[in-house]
């Protein structure tokens, strides 16, 4: 099986001490960053933008894994492909021609990858599979941190998992949304490689971070 990376919803991190979040991550050996960018628009919510990004990137050599919930990507993949090496994920409808998006994020040097909203069939993103990297799956709708799983998520990040092992793709599986404690074993079993960790596990409340890593290290089995 291949190792289950851990990728901290930064949306959910405690801006007032950023800095000292990012040296305990480093520490600590933390895959990626995750970063959540909004417009308002494609999800009814803001987050986070390039300036975050820059500032991450100068700041740290974790990779960014950047997620962007917004419409017309075209127009900002390549301010987002600058930050390092990115992954970066576009939710194919709020593209008119999703594989020109994804051979856009590849040649401005980033990692393509596609998230997948909890109301989108596996069907519909079929002809995109072999030009990904990543397929980040959604278990809660996007736009908003610190919501419950939507339970039917789970099979179809098995379904993905079996289709790209069927098709002999190189796809690693993202999870996001309500990465809980609880639910963590159940998305790892489906096929899950990556966490996106945010308010239910790595940044629960009242709890320090570098504990909550620890504790995220051990259910996954990692030392
Ligand atoms: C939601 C966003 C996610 C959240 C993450 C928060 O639109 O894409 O990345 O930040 O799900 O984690 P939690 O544990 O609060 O659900
Ligand atoms: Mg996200």
């Amino acid at each position: 099986m291949k190792p289950i990376k851990i990728a901290p919803s930064m949306m959910c991190a405690d801006f007032l001490a950023l800095g000292e979040q990012i040296r305990t991550m480093e520490a600590k050996g933390i895959d990626a960053l995750h970063i959540d960018i909004m417009d308002g628009h494609y999800v009814p919510n803001f987050t986070l933008g390039p300036d975050f990004c820059r500032r991450l990137c100068d700041a740290t050599n974790i990779p960014l894994d950047i997620h962007l919930m917004i419409e017309r990507p075209d127009e900002y993949i390549p301010i987002f492909a600058a930050f390092g090496t990115p992954a970066l994920y576009i939710h194919p409808e709020t593209s008119y021609h999703p594989l020109r998006s994804l051979a856009l994020i590849k040649s401005s040097g980033a990692r393509p990858g596609i998230a997948v909203d909890p109301g989108m069939s596996l069907e519909n993103i079929l002809p995109l599979l072999p030009h990904v990297e990543l397929a980040c799956v959604m278990t809660v709708n996007p736009g908003y941190a610190g919501q419950k799983l939507i339970p039917q998520t789970i099979d179809k990040i098995s379904t993905l998992s079996g289709i790209i092992e069927k098709e002999g793709l190189d796809i690693e599986i993202e999870v996001d949304g309500n990465v809980s404690w609880r639910n963590i074993p159940c998305m790892i079993d489906a096929g899950a490689r990556i966490l996106v960790a945010g308010s239910s596990s790595l940044f629960e409340k009242g709890k320090p971070l570098a504990a909550n890593i620890e504790r995220l290290y051990a259910l996954i089995g990692r030392g």
